[in-house]
């Protein structure tokens, strides 16, 4: 009987949905619990190296003798290049001089938490050795060696979290992927189901299945990503490796938000989110492209960036002999000796309490290029916080006393995070200021820490 009963019950408990254990429900990679549980290590990162490189370092942004504007990467899409042309520079794929250990160690110096490489591009071309097609760097090229394998292993041997972006729906190289117009046509001819059947999900089990540990997976333009091929690629990496995060590009609700490309929302947001940002305006190298961010920029995006309750994944373009460009390791190395000194007001660091330090929306209704309300961002100072203590960010000479923002907890010191010196407070009018030492100490950005009763600001 009891079956008979049970088989109603079932439906049922279902139908109910809630009578399912909290315990239980926990249990499914799609709860809040598992969710959450999932992105621990993220909100304690913050930081993370972006790494685009492929054929496309090997034109480098010129074709021909032309040079082709726009992001290297996209070089086949903006020159269209046939494939029976583009391919052949699998033949020229030599980066003797590619050093894994050498890579993990500028993530580390840099003061950057997690690493995410271009396992397939747009391009389709794949940097590692998959079975499912040969347009690869093991089969294809004369280097033949595993580049995702070697990077795997040093991260894993130097306890760096590594993550794969992936190309999910375009892929040019392929007659049913997404994207190449000029040798196959209209996508919407294409049977892409195919594709993502034939080559896109079986690669996604590979870097799953053979690389170890993987943090995260950096889907990219769902083109033609209808909710159910999403659905497909969530369910085989949370089959595969539960504890891997799907970024937000993937065509359905990833683990957290992914911004656009270098856009930092102006104000703190709730939800977990990430800016994937150029160190140029470059992904892909471009020999011809050495406007490079300055370090105090880097410092500045990045404290903004986690006062708004974000992770920033900066990108490095490597060239095609294997060395990634002095100039961007000069940049991101001496932000990492800031943060040697100063990432306590970092990593796991939570939000400001405030927000007005961010700037406000024009008084006058002006509009942005996109037509949005004009944001007139401020940044002469950021807060983010632990429990019971403020990290004020100084990155402009503060006006001195500095007013603290409104607050009912006591403030029981302050001091320079960098070297400890004490930063003398004083109370007018029952506000508590600060007076800090000019000129502030680093001019890159100085950190002050204040250190209130409570844990959390009362406001
Ligand atoms: C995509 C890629 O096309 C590009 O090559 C690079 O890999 C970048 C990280 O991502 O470019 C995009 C994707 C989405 C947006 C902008 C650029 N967007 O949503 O604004």
């Amino acid at each position: 009987m009891r079956s008979a009963v049970f088989s109603r019950v079932p439906i049922a408990v279902l139908a109910l949905g809630m009578a399912v254990s909290p315990a239980s429900r926990a249990q499914t990679p799609d709860s809040p619990e598992a969710k959450e549980a999932r992105l621990a290590w993220f909100h304690e990162a913050k930081y993370g190296l972006f790494i685009h490189w492929g054929l496309y370092a090997i034109p480098a942004g010129e074709w021909q003798g032309r040079r082709i504007p726009g992001i290297g990467e996209w070089i086949m899409f903006r020159a269209k290049i046939p494939v029976s042309e583009y391919e052949q520079l699998a033949k020229q794929w030599n980066p003797v001089k590619f050093d894994a250990e050498a890579w993990v160690q500028l993530a580390q110096d840099a003061g950057m938490k997690y690493v995410v490489i271009t396992s397939k591009h747009h391009d389709g071309f794949a940097l590692f050795h998959s079975k499912v097609s040969p347009f690869n760097v093991v089969d294809a090229t004369p280097f033949g060696r595993d580049i995702l394998k070697e990077l795997a292993d040093a991260c894993a041997r130097r306890g760096m979290r590594l993550g794969f972006y992936y190309s999910q729906a375009q892929d040019w190289h392929e007659p049913n992927g997404a994207g190449n117009t000029w040798d196959f046509g209209p996508d919407e001819e294409k049977d892409f189901d195919e594709y993502l059947r034939g080559k896109a999900e079986p690669q996604v089990r590979e870097l799953l299945t053979g690389y170890g540990k993987v943090a995260l997976v950096w889907f990219d333009t769902p083109r033609l990503m209808t909710p159910e091929r999403a659905q497909g690629f969530t369910d085989l990496v949370r089959s595969l490796q539960p504890k891997t995060l799907i970024d937000g590009r993937l065509g359905a609700a990833g683990d957290y938000v992914t911004t656009g490309d270098n856009v930092i929302p102006a104000e703190v947001q709730s939800t977990a989110w990430e800016v994937p940002a150029t160190l140029n305006h470059t992904w892909g190298y471009r020999e011809d492209d050495q406007d490079w961010k300055s370090p105090g920029d880097v410092a500045f995006k990045l404290v903004d960036i986690v006062s708004k309750g974000g992770n920033y994944l900066l990108n490095v373009g490597p060239m095609a002999d294997g060395t990634i460009p002095q100039a961007s390791q000069d940049v991101l190395r001496t932000v990492g000796r800031w943060l040697k000194a100063n990432g306590e007001a970092v990593y796991g660091a939570g939000p400001t309490p405030w927000g007005d330090e961010h700037g406000e929306p024009s008084s006058k209704g002006a509009k942005d290029l996109r037509g949005n309300p004009l944001f007139l961002a401020r940044e002469e100072w950021r807060v983010t916080t632990r429990p019971g203590k403020l990290y004020f960010t100084f990155f402009k000479e503060p006006r001195v006393p500095f007013d603290l923002p409104p607050m009912k907890n006591a403030v029981k010191r302050a001091y320079r995070l960098a070297d400890g010196h004490t930063i003398r407070v004083e109370v007018e009018g029952g506000r508590p200021r600060l007076l800090i030492d000019r000129p502030i100490h680093d001019p890159m950005a100085t950190v002050v820490v204040v250190e209130i009763e409570g844990d959390a600001v009362e406001r």
